[in-house]
């Protein structure tokens, strides 16, 4: 805004056309700058009141979980594949540029007509009552922080275009003094600065108002009725650089939909069990807690894994069996289907045969030695074995109901997965690296197959797509768990060559060479490693 005239001295001068135009761009960018004040002005507002609301229904974050919700399975496969854990820092990013262009775009409109851009700016408010009403969890109060943020920057738009209009009019009619445009200057940035402090105030207050931190470490953890046998020694073939036997929780696969997870304290938590059963169930966290409880070693899988990633996990989970609750609680005929509901409106239907037919699915309080931790459905999940997650591992559970698949699809069945879920073999090589360069001469390969619930019989080698050859299985550890195999390639010659890897199911099922992606029922296809020998 400077340098258009000496301060305080009103700028009279007929303008020239260069200096016309530095004052056009001037005002335009003025104006850019008034939009997105108002857009910083809404968001800052929006996470102030969702610290009070709940922080799911702050405008980027409800917008950010209707867009997920929303974006078509092939969209979601390919930024899970392309952006992996980081796929939520992706979207809000997006939504906040987003924004940001449109907030220019209402600057520019509020510069003529400053209703007009106040209203788009409100409505960008009403996308987000729209988003926040839609979560399947939602409340009315949820509409709140959306219906502030759209008011706040609706008024701050309004208020900082036309004071805009003063300070700097449209060429031809005399500009403002300097003060006035000074005050638009300090009203921009006071804006920014106020709204920056309520957006990050507003986090803050959010997290500290939801830390379920304490109450986690408070839990005290009874010891197994049922406690997991050791695991036999040998279950690793010790090769360094070969994925760990048991995952420390640190690094165990995350994969949902939250984009804040979901705190919940185990105080005030409860699990209903209802539905087709005879006696319907309410049980408290404590209730959990006295009840026997059962060790289980498992490994966890995602059917969006691809061939040769890292979507699996293996660990001891400790909780309640669900095949004994669902005995308490009568399962009636006809039941095909157990419903489970989180806190975050997630639905994960898991097929009735998997959970009866003597397999020991848990509702899970805690793994490898400790209460879940949040981002893994801290206080309660479900785990079982043999099924993908998304049929089987609802985190934050609240909510089971033993009902029918011709009554409810949950979730990701209405997106097209398949509705059973079962864990399709596979085998990786963890060893070499891909593209590695190792020593010609003998070359350890070592890696790691499942097909959890069935168990592996066998895993093959070729190089070059020579002969299969039989790899050394370690330790059996049992059939819920991954297991890791070694392989002694001979008198490995110098130049580029590729390793390729396949398991056989205890069934005597052999992996398939058939390429298929994740969708709609898991990956297929043969995973290999590209070397250089030197
Ligand atoms: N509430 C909730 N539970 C969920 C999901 C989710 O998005 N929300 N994703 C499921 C999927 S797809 C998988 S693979 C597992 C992953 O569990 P983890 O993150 O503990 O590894 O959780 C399952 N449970
Ligand atoms: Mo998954």
């Amino acid at each position: 805004m400077g340098g258009v005239s000496t301060e305080g001295t009103p700028d009279t001068e007929p303008a020239d056309p260069p200096r016309g135009r530095r004052t056009r761009v001037l005002r335009l960018a003025a104006a850019a700058a008034t939009g997105l004040a108002a857009a910083a002005a809404a968001v800052g507002t929006g996470e102030l009141v969702a610290a009070f609301t709940g922080p799911d229904a702050s405008p980027v974050l409800a917008v950010g979980s209707a867009a997920i919700d929303l974006t078509p399975t092939p969209l979601k496969e390919y930024a899970v594949r392309t952006f992996g854990t980081n796929d939520k820092p992706v979207l809000l990013g997006g939504i906040h540029l987003t924004m940001a262009a449109l907030a220019v775009v209402a600057g520019l409109v509020a510069l003529r007509r400053p209703a007009l851009g106040a209203g788009i700016v409100g409505a960008f408010g009403a996308v987000g009552v729209w988003a926040a009403l839609s979560r399947p969890t939602a409340t009315a109060a949820d509409a709140l922080p959306s219906l502030a943020a759209g008011l706040a920057g609706a008024a701050v738009l309004h208020l900082l275009a036309r004071r805009l209009r003063t300070a700097s009019p449209r060429s031809g009619a005399p500009a403002a003094p300097g003060p006035a445009r000074r005050t638009l200057l300090a009203a921009t940035g006071g804006t920014v600065a106020a709204a920056a402090l309520a957006g990050v105030g507003g986090r803050r207050l959010a997290d500290s108002r939801q830390d379920v931190g304490a109450a986690r470490g408070a839990v005290r953890l009874p010891p197994p009725v049922r406690p997991a046998a050791a695991l036999p020694r040998g279950v690793h073939p010790g090769v360094a650089g070969l994925t760990p036997f048991t995952t420390a929780n640190g690094d165990f696969y995350r994969v949902d939909t939250a984009l804040t997870l979901p705190r919940i304290d185990p105080r005030r938590w409860s699990l209903r069990v209802h539905g087709l059963v005879d006696r319907p169930l309410l049980l408290s966290f404590d209730d959990l807690l006295q009840q026997p409880l059962e060790e289980l070693d498992a490994t966890l899988v995602c059917v969006s894994n691809e061939v040769g990633g890292t979507y699996a996990s293996t660990t001891r989970w400790l909780g309640v069996p669900i095949a004994g609750l669902l005995r308490r609680a009568g399962v009636r005929p006809g039941a095909d289907q157990l419903l489970g509901r989180s806190k975050d409106g997630m639905t994960i239907g898991t097929p009735m045969d998997a959970l009866l037919d003597g397999r020991r699915g848990l509702l899970a309080l805690a793994m490898d030695g400790e209460p879940l931790p949040v981002a893994h459905g801290f206080p309660c999940r479900t785990v079982v074995p043999g099924l993908y997650g998304y049929t089987s591992a609802t985190k934050w559970l609240v909510d089971l109901e033993v009902t029918t698949f011709a009554a409810h699809d949950p979730y990701w069945v209405r997106r097209g997965w398949d509705r059973t879920g079962t864990v399709r073999t596979a085998s990786r090589i963890d060893v070499p690296a891909p593209f590695a360069r190792v020593p010609a001469g003998d070359v350890t390969v070592a890696g790691t197959a499942w097909a959890t619930h069935r168990g592996i019989a066998a895993v093959e080698v070729r190089t070059d797509g020579g002969p299969w050859t039989q790899a050394r299985l370690a330790t059996d550890a049992g059939p819920d768990l991954w297991r890791q195999w070694t392989y002694e390639w001979r008198g490995a010659r110098p130049g580029t060559h590729r390793i390729e890897v396949r398991a056989t199911d205890t069934a005597g099922a052999v992996q398939t060479e058939e390429r298929t992606p994740p969708f709609p029922s898991g990956a297929t296809g043969l995973h290999s490693t590209v070397v250089t020998v030197t």
